[in-house]
């Protein structure tokens, strides 16, 4: 059985879930805290970060883009990366844009200062400037969402791609926490709710972190 190393308040790892749940591919699940470095964790991915995915046969493969390029190369149903060339590079510009920008300039800064601190008993107080930052951050990124889905149902284009997985994944972090101002921004709750309600996000929502309780919108599909 292939087996997924995960966090669930990693959006990395919630990337892989949910990819590995469109494509309806079953695995086992193993939580790690990757902050506490194992030894045996870290013989499967030299990063020690997680997820790492551990494919049937054994074989560690680690890097959620490279894991999730993988599983679509491998598992082609649903495609989640286009056929065209230039739309696949529309699509892997908005995974860097979620996987990069988003998560530097908004979830570091709300959810790792916030919680991640916290969970890996970090001596570092949260640092208010940068939590401040974050929140004034994310506006823009729900503005550019709304932009991108005026047309499309989707971020880049009509159906789902990897690119609201990524986005998605990066965003329910933030919501577990209660940090999204959906109210402010209503073409990027309009595309959420559209994802949301997918049968691959039903585990996402059923997470529940001891000690880091989510808001009670997080799970309602009509939030
Ligand atoms: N580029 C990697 C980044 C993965 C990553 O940053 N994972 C974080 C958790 S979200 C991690 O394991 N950090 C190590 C730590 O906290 O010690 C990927 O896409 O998988």
């Amino acid at each position: 059985m292939r087996s997924l190393y995960h966090h669930p308040l990693c959006p990395f790892s919630r990337k892989v879930r949910l990819v590995l749940a469109e494509k309806k591919l079953e695995f086992d699940e193993h939580v790690e805290r990757p902050w506490e470095c194992r030894p045996e964790f870290a013989a499967l991915n030299p990063a020690a970060e997680v997820p790492v995915l551990v494919e049937e046969g054994g074989t560690a493969l680690a890097d959620s883009t490279a894991i999730c390029e993988y599983l679509d190369e491998a598992f082609r149903e649903p495609p989640l990366l286009p056929a065209e060339p230039m739309a696949r590079a529309e699509v892997r510009r908005l995974v860097g844009w979620f996987d990069a920008k988003f998560h530097h300039e908004v979830t570091r800064g709300l959810l790792g200062e916030k919680v991640i601190k916290r969970l890996s008993q970090s001596r570092a107080e949260p640092d208010s400037r940068a939590i401040r930052a974050a929140f004034s951050a994310i506006h823009e990124h729900l503005d550019y969402i709304g932009w991108l889905t005026e047309r499309h149902s989707f971020l880049a284009g009509s159906s789902l791609s990897m690119a609201d997985i990524a986005a998605a994944a990066q965003l329910s972090c933030i919501d577990y926490i209660g940090d999204v101002p959906w109210d402010r921004h209503h073409g990027a709750k309009d595309w959420y709710a559209r994802v949301k309600s997918r049968p691959s996000f039903r585990a996402l929502l059923a997470d529940h972190l001891p000690g880091v309780p989510p808001p009670r919108h997080y799970a309602d599909l009509d939030f």
